[in-house]
């Protein structure tokens, strides 16, 4: 198992559009492995295969308060979605900066797990945020990128500030 390196924003690699797994292989396995490390040593939630540079639609998620309901998506689907939600919202990739994104308050998703079966789930609260914030990794999309042009612009500011004072 080993610890990857997360995309940090704005790095361009981040808008990388991921495409289906072909096959869950024992590579793909492998790579979920470690995603689950890196999300867990993080710690976080939820990290989409687009923040480790790898550009295939495979995500890992714990949104339990014992850190032991681990829920791998591959090749997630949106297959219903149900109301409106803002959540407050946070990304490995964009560390500190916090905020609000409108977004479905429940969503039924259909993807398959790390063994290649297919499998449908019912998702409302944290778990439907997440799991919508983690498909826009997939689609090249981060959190940010929902606020207006004026807030992004003071968010890549302290980032960068923040970069400053830490190098
Ligand atoms: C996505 O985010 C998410 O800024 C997962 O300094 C978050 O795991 C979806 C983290 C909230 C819905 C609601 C962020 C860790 C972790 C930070 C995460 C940080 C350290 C974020
Ligand atoms: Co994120």
């Amino acid at each position: 198992m080993a610890i990857l390196k997360i995309l940090q924003y704005p790095d361009e690699r981040l808008h990388t559009v991921a495409i289906p797994v072909a096959q869950v292989t024992d590579q793909i396995r492998s790579l979920i492995k470690d995603m689950t490390e890196t999300m867990y040593a993080a710690p976080g939630i939820g990290l989409a295969a687009t923040q480790v540079d790898v550009h295939e639609r495979i995500i890992v998620i714990d949104t339990s308060e014992t850190r032991d309901e681990l829920l791998v998506l591959i090749n997630p689907e949106i297959i219903a979605s149900n109301g409106l939600s803002d959540y407050e919202e946070g990304c490995l990739s964009v560390p500190g900066i916090y905020g609000k994104v409108r977004r479905a308050e429940s969503v039924t998703v259909k993807a398959l797990n790390a063994q290649g079966e297919s499998f449908v789930l019912d998702a409302d609260g944290l778990l439907a945020v997440c799991i919508q914030h983690e498909m826009d990794h997939l689609a090249g999309k981060v959190f940010v990128e929902y606020w207006s042009k004026l807030k992004q612009s003071r968010t890549l500011a302290r980032l960068k500030k923040k970069q400053r004072s830490t190098m």
